[in-house]
């Protein structure tokens, strides 16, 4: 049966997933659930019995299903360990797994489709209040993400280190979505330099947005 990634083109969180299947060199069957399509194919039934959140991705292996972008990456890096996207010693997996929260915890989920559909739906937001809001909140994050990058990356092409880790794998797709949202970045060089690296390795390209199969 292999693997399954129930995934959308756009999705960064998905992103992070493939990119991380990528890097490992991983192949899988891609099952795009469209997010808009009448109402969002991620919230009919048949999608709920995978994941009961109506949130893509979700990863099944031989049929038994993860959910949660960073816990199907720490499922993958336990099953298939190499190459390592968490370094070896415990302080310095710690410093690496702040920083992908950083941006899974503390800055996707506030721009999150369903949260924007809200503001726009329930709130009264027009494009550009819902624009304003995605935008502040992906500044605020890479305003402390840019300190942390400073302080933890060994050459100022990673995250962390000298080699590709879990911050990394949510750094691209985060920066993917700060671009779609029109963004200047110029405020974070060193962000912007990682990205740019980053974006350049093979795993990386394959994983990007338009390079999906249900990609529009
Ligand atoms: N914390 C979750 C977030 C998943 C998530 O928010 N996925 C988005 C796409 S990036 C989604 O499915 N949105 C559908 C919706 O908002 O209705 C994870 O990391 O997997």
């Amino acid at each position: 049966m292999g693997l399954r990634l129930y995934t959308y083109w756009r999705s960064s969180a998905a992103y992070r997933v493939r990119i991380a299947l990528a890097l490992k060199g991983l192949e899988y069957e891609s099952v795009p659930r469209h997010l808009l399509r009448d109402g969002g194919e991620q919230r009919r039934p048949d999608y709920l019995a995978v994941n009961p959140q109506g949130l893509v991705p979700a990863l099944e292996d031989d049929g038994e299903v993860v959910t949660q972008s960073l816990a199907i990456c720490e499922y993958l890096e336990e099953r298939f360990p190499e190459p390592a996207l968490l370094p070896a010693a415990p302080r310095d997996r710690a410093a690496v797994r702040a920083m992908a929260l950083a941006v899974a915890c503390d800055i996707h989920p506030l721009n999150n489709l369903r949260v924007l559909q809200y503001l726009r739906s329930e709130l009264g937001q027009d494009d550009a209040g819902v624009a304003r809001w995605a935008r502040h909140w992906i500044a605020s994050g890479f305003e402390a993400l840019e300190q942390l990058v400073a302080r933890r990356s060994g050459d100022g092409r990673h995250c962390f280190g000298s080699s590709v880790t879990l911050a990394d794998v949510c750094l691209v797709p985060q920066v993917a979505n700060a671009r779609r949202v029109q963004l200047d970045l110029a405020p974070w060089p060193r962000i912007t330099a990682v990205a740019g690296h980053l974006e350049s390795l093979p795993a990386f390209a394959a994983a990007r947005p338009d390079a999906q199969p249900d990609a529009e």
